[in-house]
């Protein structure tokens, strides 16, 4: 692995992960999806650790799988299977927040990276790229599943069918992101929002995930009755008996995160 792809950075509870291939816009390998894969785990092991920054290092995010790794002949399922599927898997399974801060090009997997995060911020002048069609492929990643369900099925047909770019703020319009920011406040801004959330009742966050990830699929019976099951979790926690408190005391909570 080389160590350099991806830098990791640990302060104030947030784990900040920089994708680090400048020179190929952070286009990733397999040595890049190892680090990040250990970086995750780490991050979802750590109790220090309550939110995940995950932002590219040079002048864009990320262009996706990098293509000088995979060619004619190339079981590209078996890519997916070993490496794009477990992250994008892990990126809604880890019951932490993770923050995606997104500038210049987000193209192919590396945008359907982004959007497997639980918030993401763009750059304004950032753009979104399902570049896949240009390959002659389908959107993979999770983008198959992502785009209807955030932009709707005309607007994921059209990203998907036609590759073209889609800009920070009609992402943001479409409600494929969470909001784009002027360019200079995007790591500000992302590293004020991480920085908010690991301080929040970081057990609840990771049975949000879990919520509305069980909604894509359950019948509202089964969604009411997750709910319950997942608030009962929630009501035992140390941090809902601040919450309260904190209310009642009109104070500011300090939650701790912790499950029990
Ligand atoms: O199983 C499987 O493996 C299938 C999985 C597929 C997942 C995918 O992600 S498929 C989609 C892969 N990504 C792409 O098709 C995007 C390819 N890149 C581009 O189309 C353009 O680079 C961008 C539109 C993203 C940005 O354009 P621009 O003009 O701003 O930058 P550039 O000059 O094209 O790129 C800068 C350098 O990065 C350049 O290297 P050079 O010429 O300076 O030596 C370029 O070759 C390199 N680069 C960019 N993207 C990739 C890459 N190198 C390898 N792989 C890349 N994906």
């Amino acid at each position: 692995m080389v160590a350099d792809d991806l830098l990791v950075a640990r302060r104030d509870g947030v784990h900040v992960l920089t994708l680090n291939r400048p020179d190929r816009l952070n286009a990733l390998t397999v040595s890049l999806h190892a680090a990040l894969m250990e970086a995750l785990e780490a991050a979802e092991t750590d109790p220090e650790c309550r939110a995940i920054l995950l932002h590219g290092a040079g002048r864009g995010f990320c262009a996706g799988q990098d293509l000088t790794e995979v060619g004619p002949g190339a079981d590209l399922g078996e890519t997916l299977d070993r490496r794009f599927n477990p992250l994008i898997r892990k990126l809604h399974a880890i019951a932490k927040p993770v923050v995606c801060a997104v500038h210049g090009v987000a193209a192919g997997a590396g945008a359907n990276l982004a959007l497997a995060c639980d918030i993401v911020l763009a750059a304004q002048s950032a753009r979104f790229l399902q570049a896949f069609i240009r390959l002659g492929l389908l959107p993979d990643a999770g983008g198959t599943w992502a785009l209807p369900r955030l932009a709707g099925p005309a607007r994921a047909r059209a990203m998907a069918m036609l590759g073209e770019p889609v800009e920070a703020p009609q992402a943001e319009q479409w409600g494929l992101i969470w909001r784009a920011v002027p360019d200079e406040q995007l790591m500000r801004e992302a590293e004020r929002l991480a920085a908010h959330l690991a301080t929040g009742p970081t057990h609840a966050m990771g049975l949000i995930k879990r919520a509305l990830d069980a909604a894509e699929t359950n019948s509202l019976d089964q969604q009411l009755d997750l709910e319950r099951d997942l608030q009962r979790e929630a009501g035992s926690t140390p941090d809902f008996a601040e919450g309260v408190r904190a209310f009642l005391e009109k104070r500011p909570a300090r939650f701790t995160g912790r499950a029990s």
